[in-house]
């Protein structure tokens, strides 16, 4: 078969401009692809939901890759087990109710899981602010690429529309920050220090809509509570993002 450089060039943006078109109006716009946007995301497009992830990076996974410190492993505990089992997540048993799986594996399964289930992808992309109309509603995200972040350009961004909002970006817990700096009745108290077991407990109670259309998960959801960090322990970034996943299938019901 003989390649044509023109027609590779067609297909990639005859496809994705196909996508982009399709996805400026969503269900749920997720945005941060660390371990509970994936596990949101992957959840919400198993039941049907039309979801986008966006994420800032070139790579998908967030915090998970880099395990504890550079040692590509990761812990979840028992409560979580079966969200390891249900993305087919390989693990070993260390002790009693603590499981160890391979970071580059969690990452992999969860984007593929999401993938198959009918997510889409929309990487390189910065969310830089909501959409707030009269209703007090999170009912958008601004968007740009991130190149031009980086460089410091001045291009206007473009916008998409959302039933509903994830803000899965971590400890920065940036969506809703910028709904607190835009006059929305939102906190963010910031994350406390380590206490792994507390932090854990707490994370799903801490998963929720802080303001209409824009629900918190994963480590975003303890900073905005002002709750304690836990170190390289998943099972509550995966149930959080399960959480969340729940909170919007049933809302859009
Ligand atoms: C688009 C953005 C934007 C933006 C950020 O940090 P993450 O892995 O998030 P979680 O909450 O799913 O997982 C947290 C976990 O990785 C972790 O750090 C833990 C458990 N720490 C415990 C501890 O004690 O330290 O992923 C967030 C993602 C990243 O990929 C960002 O690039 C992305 O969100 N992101 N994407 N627009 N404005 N801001």
């Amino acid at each position: 078969m003989k390649l044509d450089e023109v027609t590779i060039t067609r297909a990639i943006l005859s496809e994705q401009s196909k996508v982009m078109l399709d996805y400026v109006d969503i269900d749920a716009a997720v945005v941060g692809a660390g371990p509970s946007g994936l596990v949101c995301a992957a959840l919400l497009a198993e039941n049907g939901v039309k979801v986008g992830v966006i994420e800032k990076k070139l790579s998908i996974g967030g915090g998970m890759w880099g395990g504890g410190m550079m040692f590509p492993r990761i812990v979840v505990q028992e409560e979580a087990r079966r969200l390891l089992d249900h993305f087919s997540i390989a693990y070993t048993a260390f002790e009693e109710g603590y499981y160890v799986a391979k970071s580059v594996e969690a990452v992999a399964k969860l984007s593929a899981a999401a993938c198959d289930a009918g997510a889409e992808f929309f990487n390189l992309t910065t969310v830089e602010d909501v959409v707030i109309k009269d209703d007090r509603r999170v009912s958008g995200l601004v968007i740009n690429w991130t190149p031009v972040e980086m460089a410091g350009l001045h291009v206007d961004p473009l916008t998409i529309a959302c039933r509903y909002a994830v803000d899965a970006t971590g400890h920065d817990a940036m969506v809703a920050r910028m709904v607190a700096c835009k006059g929305g009745e939102v906190a963010v108290s910031g994350e406390g220090p380590m206490w792994a077991d507390r932090a854990e407990a707490m994370i799903i109670g801490h998963t929720r809509e802080i303001f209409p259309g824009l629900v918190v998960t994963g480590m975003a959801a303890n900073a905005v509570a002002g709750e304690h960090r836990m170190g390289p322990i998943f099972g509550g970034m995966f149930l959080s993002g399960e959480r969340a996943a729940e909170l919007i299938r049933k809302s859009l019901r």
